[in-house]
């Protein structure tokens, strides 16, 4: 089941779902397969590609959604991306689960086993061909057992037995403190390839992240987008 080719690009944790839920999506939907990139194969491969072609860091806005569209292209069925200029919405965390990519965690993310939440879920396909689904995983998953340095990490006690969105999201906004990155996922013993600054950068804020891959790949940016990440996206 497994396509080498994505996984080679970074869309490595490859899982099935039944398709029954989804005929909004798809009419006749039978199996959803959900691709994610766990660890840091899927950055490091667009980072490469930056390089290679600095038009891809300059010009493009959401340019790793777009490069994750990329390696898909051409693959049969029909295609949702988890990005946010997706037309159709899924709830991903859902949909992953249910075909048994990761456990539900005390941080509200999707936990892999291997690659813990360090694990950002990217596309999924459609398709009318039955699959014999993957998931869900059996068990409670690691938070059970853990005595949870993600609850004492986070500095507005955001993180209980659920997370406190809301609360969250207001601090985030608010004080500098988690603007680099969620200090409680950070805190997470599970995962063994957590992002770097640069890739935690660009899943935070995308305007900032594309700054500092630039400045990292010494990119010129000129003039950037003419007023906020919105106006230049819509641009593109
Ligand atoms: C909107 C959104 C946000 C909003 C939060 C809004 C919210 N209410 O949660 C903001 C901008 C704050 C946000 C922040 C982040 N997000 Co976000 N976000 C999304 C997005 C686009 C939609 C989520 C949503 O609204 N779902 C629908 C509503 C109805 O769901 P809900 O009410 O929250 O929850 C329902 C169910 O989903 C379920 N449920 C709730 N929590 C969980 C958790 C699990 C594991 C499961 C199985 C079910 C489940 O219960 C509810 C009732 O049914 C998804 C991508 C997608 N399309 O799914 C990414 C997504 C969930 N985010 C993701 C990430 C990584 C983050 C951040 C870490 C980003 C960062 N800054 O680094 C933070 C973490 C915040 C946190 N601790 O949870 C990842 C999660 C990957 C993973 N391993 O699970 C996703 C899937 C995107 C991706 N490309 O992978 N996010
Ligand atoms: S620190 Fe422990 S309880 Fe918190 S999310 Fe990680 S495994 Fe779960
Ligand atoms: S981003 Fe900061 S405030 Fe939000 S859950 Fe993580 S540590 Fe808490």
């Amino acid at each position: 089941m497994i396509d080498e080719g994505l996984a080679a690009g970074g869309l490595n944790v490859q899982a099935v779902a039944d398709g029954a839920p989804y005929q909004d999506v798809l009419p006749g939907c039978r199996s959803v397969v959900v691709y994610a990139s766990g660890g840091r194969r899927l950055w490091e491969r667009f980072v490469e590609r930056c390089k290679a072609d600095p038009a891809w860091v300059r010009e493009r806005p959401h340019a790793l959604d777009l490069h994750v569209r990329s390696l898909v292209t051409g693959r049969p069925g029909r295609w949702v991306f988890c990005s946010p200029t997706e037309s159709t919405f899924v709830d991903f965390r859902l949909l992953a689960h249910a075909a048994g990519v990761g456990h539900a965690s005390r941080l509200g993310l999707l936990m892999h086993p291997r690659w813990g939440t360090w694990m950002g879920i990217r596309a999924a396909c459609f398709t009318t061909e039955s699959i014999e689904p993957t998931g869900p995983l059996p068990g409670d998953g690691p938070c059970a057992p853990c005595d949870a340095p993600c609850i004492a990490t986070c500095p507005v006690g955001a993180v209980a037995e659920r997370v406190d969105i809301g609360r969250c999201a207001r601090f985030v906004d608010e004080e500098e403190t988690c603007k680099g990155g969620c200090l409680s996922r950070r805190a997470c013993p599970v995962g063994e390839a957590p992002y770097d600054a640069l890739e935690q950068a660009w899943h935070t804020d995308h305007a900032r992240g594309r700054r500092l891959l630039a400045a990292h790949l010494g990119v010129d940016l000129g003039e950037g987008p003419p007023s906020g990440w919105g106006a230049w996206a819509k641009k593109g």
